[in-house]
């Protein structure tokens, strides 16, 4: 009895660490000055975040495992570990709740944690200050290269904001390939060597996959239990759930596809989901790896001469640049960011979103592999699902939602900026110079899906005509007051002034015609947001 009032005693000088599902790293700031005396460290399964948007089931479970995972980590380090489970009695569902449920039975001196990855949570921890019993301290997340005072900073007084200006003062202030505080080889960006087209017969390396083990299963049999009708299948998981098993994708993925990667990082092909691509974002989101030590990887095997210079140029600019930049842009520009919608997109997005049953090949192709890998690499994203987003005029917030469900890496963070921005130009120009708008051929010309599909190709307008190829003029004559000015988008304002009145409107009818059949629902009484997406 004594020991034990003497333990609680001790923990009422100890701290509260609260660690969140993406934070899972040891060095987070949170944890940096653990004391396994005298602390608590809290990690929760809660109902709110699984379905604040209704989350791919691999997400879940991948995030579940890892959480658990690490929890078991620290318990072997000797700490504390206070582990709520989402079935657990008494679970209230919520990240106050249970913070509060662990305050009420571990009195500590102070609460302490990581910055969150998202706006929502971030209100909530500013609610914290006010609601909780003791006090809290709210850390940086160091596991980002620029904190985000430091892009505000860079961002104050910018309407446009480049990520290339951005990488290079990245560059400079991390040292990456940089020798004499000049880009090794001259050059600060190798993009144009990274456009190749796959050849026909070209073998993609196989890639190590991660069997689920008994923490997984366990964790993937609860999400079918209690998420049954979230979109996505869980037969293909194979993602690593351990900071051991991150740093094996890692070395995978350095060795075998890094030397290539560079060459066809923008390529797709049918039935190959993952080509050269590093399928690390999940660990990365996650806390498992960090930025500086991916970057730092593919540094050395460079220097090491097992790697090209435009390759590991063309993955740190993946990190270094874009993932840093949009997560600085997101803090910086929300909230106010999500709510503009520059186009004035309004259509509902359509069901085959989610089922994938539609002709358009390439967008089967993408969906398909997306229900069952919680994955699309870069280019599927953006010129496939995301360019018909764009040039169909889906409304925002729909397809936003969409990203934020359908891949294991997604966090709005990184999810809004890619989604509203890059892809729908929603943000009026902030974050691209222009919309990434293009026909089929940019599609055929960067896949094989063009050779399946039930459309043509090659036919701009008439019975079999693919869509992608009027729709693009289309968007172009809809949007020809807010785009036909922009410098960046001469050529093809100039072929469209080119187009007699009679193309025009034949372009007009046949996108009306064909977006008029586009179905937001699987029948009548059923919407994205309250069908079972599967
Ligand atoms: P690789 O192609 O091998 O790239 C290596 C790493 O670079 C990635 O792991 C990722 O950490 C980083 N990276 C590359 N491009 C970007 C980018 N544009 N923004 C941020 N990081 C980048 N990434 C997410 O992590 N979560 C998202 O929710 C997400 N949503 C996206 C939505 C759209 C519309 C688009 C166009 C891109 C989105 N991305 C997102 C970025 C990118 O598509 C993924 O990071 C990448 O496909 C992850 O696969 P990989 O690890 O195989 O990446
Ligand atoms: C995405 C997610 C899910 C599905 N579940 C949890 C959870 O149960 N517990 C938790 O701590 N975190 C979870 N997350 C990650 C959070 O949503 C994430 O930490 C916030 O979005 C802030 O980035
Ligand atoms: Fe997609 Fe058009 Fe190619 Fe079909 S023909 S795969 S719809 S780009």
């Amino acid at each position: 009895m004594a020991e034990r009032a003497q333990r609680d005693e001790d923990r009422t000088r100890g701290t509260l660490r609260f660690v969140l599902g993406d934070q899972l790293n040891r060095r987070i700031s949170s944890l940096v000055d653990l004391d396994p005396e005298h602390d608590v460290v809290l990690l929760v399964e809660v109902r709110d975040e699984a379905t604040y948007v209704r989350h791919h089931k691999q997400k879940i479970a991948f995030l579940f495992a890892a959480m658990r995972h690490f929890a078991a980590e620290l318990r072997e380090e000797g700490a504390t570990v206070v582990y709520v489970r989402l079935t657990d009695p008494g679970n209230t569902g919520s990240f106050t709740g249970e913070l509060e449920r662990a305050l009420a039975s571990h009195p500590v001196e102070r609460v302490v944690v990581t910055e969150p990855g998202e706006w929502r949570v971030w209100e909530m921890m500013q609610d914290w200050r006010e609601s909780l019993s003791v006090p809290i301290e709210i850390r940086t997340d160091n596991r980002f290269l620029c904190p985000r005072e430091d892009f505000a900073r860079w961002a104050e007084g910018r309407h446009h904001l480049r990520m290339e200006t951005f990488y290079r003062g990245m560059r400079r202030r991390t040292g990456l390939l940089m020798e004499n505080g000049e880009p090794i080889g001259g050059r600060w960006n190798f993009d144009a060597e990274n456009r190749k087209r796959l050849p026909k017969a070209h073998r993609v390396p196989d890639r190590i996959g991660f069997q689920p083990d008994a923490v997984t299963r366990e964790t993937i049999a609860l999400v079918e239990a209690e998420f049954p009708d979230h979109f996505g299948d869980t037969a293909a998981f194979s993602w690593p759930v351990t900071r051991g098993d991150a740093l094996a994708a890692l070395k995978h993925f350095i060795d075998e596809c890094l030397p290539t990667f560079g060459d066809y990082q923008d390529a797709m092909k049918g039935g190959e989901p993952f080509l050269y691509h590093a399928l690390l974002s999940p660990a990365l989101n996650a806390g498992l790896l960090t930025a500086e030590e991916v970057c730092q990887a593919a540094e050395r095997a460079f220097q090491d001469g097992a790697v090209p210079l435009h390759c590991a140029e063309g993955f740190i600019r993946q990190i270094l640049g874009w993932r840093e930049y949009v997560r600085g842009l997101y803090w910086a520009r929300m909230p106010e960011y999500r709510d503009t919608n520059a186009l004035t997109a309004e259509r509902p997005l359509p069901w085959f979103y989610w089922s994938g049953e539609t002709q358009l090949n390439c967008i089967r192709q993408v969906v398909d592999q997306t229900r069952s890998h919680a994955y699309a690499h870069h280019i599927q994203r953006l010129m496939v699902t995301g360019n018909f987003a764009l040039i169909a005029g889906l409304t925002p917030a729909e397809v936003e939602e969409w990203y934020l469900i359908v891949f294991a890496d997604a966090y709005e963070w990184v999810e809004l900026p890619n989604v509203h921005g890059m892809v729908l130009w929603a943000d009026g120009g902030v974050m691209g110079s222009k919309p990434y708008a293009a026909s089929g051929a940019y599609i055929d010309r960067m896949s094989d899906y063009c050779g399946d599909c039930a459309y043509d190709v090659r036919k701009k307008l008439g019975p079999g005509a693919c869509p992608f190829n009027y729709l693009y003029w289309n968007f172009l004559i809809e949007n020809e007051e807010r785009l036909a000015d922009n410098p960046r988008m001469t050529m093809p304002y100039r072929t469209l002034a080119g187009m007699d009145e009679a193309r025009r409107r034949q372009i007009r009818d046949e996108a009306t015609r064909f977006l008029g059949t586009l179905s937001a629902k699987p029948d009548d009484h059923q919407s994205s947001q309250t069908a079972k997406p599967r």
